[in-house]
């Protein structure tokens, strides 16, 4: 039968590192019992027994049937609670040949130890309160960051000060639910007048929790990368731009219109955020079937970008497709390529002037893409993201953030809609309000829902399937 998260924890293995060959290689252990576990797979036994939590043990890998020796190595060794899951645990640093990884599991399985499910380090940890559920996932968020800036966001979330500042706001939540709970039984006791939900605090819930959940945006950029298409007519210098941004040849470049016929892409990294740069078929009319096909595709590239490079011929002008492109995009950044030719037309005004020639007007190029990907990601370009902002980059987070501020906003809706002259201002003293338990109950209900959200997105609210969704995402010996 296959073990699941919620089962007793036995003693657990798995590869730490990437497979294949590496200098090194980590293969970890965790569980009560573990180290007893692989105490016969060990030169120096009883030193390994013996060590303390946080040592080094040099020795040998052995096999445990015949005494073969299998690789040199260093167990570091954390005692329970104070390891990174709360229990007992090993990290065998190995050489990092597939061939001495494979020897090594071989013998772990042997010890009676149970391969890892992915992310089992992670959940136990979670279970055994080193952390609560977006701190845990900050930890797999970090070890799949692909940038700079998502790199640095998700060590923000490991700090932990997101998951405080939920907390607090939960605690508020249940705090006034608390104190609506008590005016309900007093209003309905001795009819005498409840007072109202704090409007503001309300209101400045809502709208925190609808920021946060609006950083998703933000967090997809760093996590997928920001798409940014090079779009134009053709002959432009779209694919000559394309190879000089990534500094490579990976377009084919000709003076024939209609040289690239498919999009193709590359990335880079700017302002911390990844680029994944698109070159696409230029646009003109009356084409053959392949290239309006290309076509096609350019189109919809623009439509679903992140920003467009939009590029023109200042040799040429503006086009009837520039003209259409412009309709399309007017936020795109424009590029007025080829300026450094002896009859260039000067560049329009909002037109940047380059040369994908000689480089001229590049550097410019690259500070106003930069500054419009930070201001897609919600900063200043060059500045970092300040340490008290937190974006959020998993659609489970930017779901339940969804559902709380909906729900506040559904109760904000209830007060206002119930109580004559209540608008969100103060004027309307509570007592003038007069309410009734009725309506103070369906506020309640809202907020409970709010709290309820914010409970299963920091996981003090959990249900096994969501837990199994959460873990089985994470990788194998995280
Ligand atoms: N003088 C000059 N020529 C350029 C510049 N950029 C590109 N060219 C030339 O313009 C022609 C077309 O360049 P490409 O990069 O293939 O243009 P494209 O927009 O990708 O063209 P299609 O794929 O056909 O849509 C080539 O002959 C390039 O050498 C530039 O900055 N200055
Ligand atoms: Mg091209």
């Amino acid at each position: 039968m296959t073990r699941g998260y919620l089962d007793p924890p036995v003693p657990i293995f798995a590869l730490a590192t990437a497979p294949g060959a590496a200098a090194l290689a980590v293969i970890r252990l965790g569980g009560a019992g573990c180290i007893e576990a692989l105490a016969p797979c060990f030169s120096r036994p009883g030193r390994l027994l013996a060590a303390p939590g946080h040592s080094l043990v040099h020795g040998m890998i052995i096999d445990s049937r015949d005494g073969e020796l299998i690789d040199e190595v260093v167990v570091s060794i954390f005692r329970a609670p104070r390891s990174p899951s709360g229990e007992d645990q090993a990290e065998i640093a190995c050489h990092g040949s597939s061939a001495v990884q494979r020897r090594i599991i071989a013998c772990l399985g042997l010890a009676g130890l149970q391969p890892a499910l992915p992310g089992e380090f992670a959940f136990r940890a979670f279970a055994n309160g080193k952390g609560d559920l977006v701190k845990t996932e900050a930890i797999n968020e970090l070890v799949a960051a692909a940038s700079e800036g998502g790199r640095v966001e998700a060590l923000k979330r490991l700090g932990g000060g997101l998951s405080a500042r939920l907390a607090a706001m939960r605690r508020g939540l249940v705090g006034l639910l608390a104190e609506a709970e008590v005016r309900l039984d007093h209003a309905e006791e001795d009819g005498s007048p409840a007072t109202l939900f704090p409007y503001d605090a309300l209101v400045s819930a809502r709208d925190e929790l609808g920021k946060l959940a609006a950083s998703w945006q933000a967090g997809r950029l760093y996590r997928e990368g920001a798409r940014v298409v090079l779009a134009g007519s053709t002959n432009v210098g779209k694919s000559s731009l394309f190879n000089l941004l990534v500094r490579e040849e990976r377009a084919i470049v000709s003076p024939e219109p209609g040289t690239t016929r498919d999009w193709i892409e590359s990335g880079f990294e700017l302002e911390g955020v990844p680029v994944r740069l698109i070159d696409t078929a230029g646009l003109r009319s009356e084409v053959g079937h392949v290239e309006a096909q290309g076509i096609d595709r350019s189109r919809s590239w623009v439509e679903q970008s992140d920003l467009v490079l939009h590029v023109a011929d200042a040799l040429v002008g503006l086009t009837i497709e520039d003209a259409s492109l412009l309709a399309a995009r007017p936020d795109a950044l424009r590029l007025w390529n080829k300026a450094d030719a002896r009859a260039a037309l000067p560049a329009p005004e909002g037109w940047l002037a380059v040369s994908a020639l000689n480089g001229d007007g590049i550097p410019k190029l690259l500070e106003a893409l930069g500054t419009r990907l930070a201001g897609l990601v919600g900063r200043c370009r060059g500045a970092p993201s300040a340490h008290d902002e937190f974006i959020i980059s998993n659609p489970r987070q930017r779901d339940l953030l969804m559902r709380a501020t909906a729900a506040l906003g559904a109760a904000l809706v209830l007060i206002d809609a119930t109580v004559p002259g209540h608008q969100g201002d103060d004027s309307t003293s509570t007592d003038e309000a007069g309410c009734s338990g009725q309506w103070l109950d369906a506020v309640a209900v809202d907020v409970r829902d709010a709290a309820d959200a914010i409970g299963e997105l920091t996981g003090e609210i959990s249900s096994p399937e969501v837990l199994d969704a959460i873990f089985s995402g994470f990788c194998l010996g995280k």
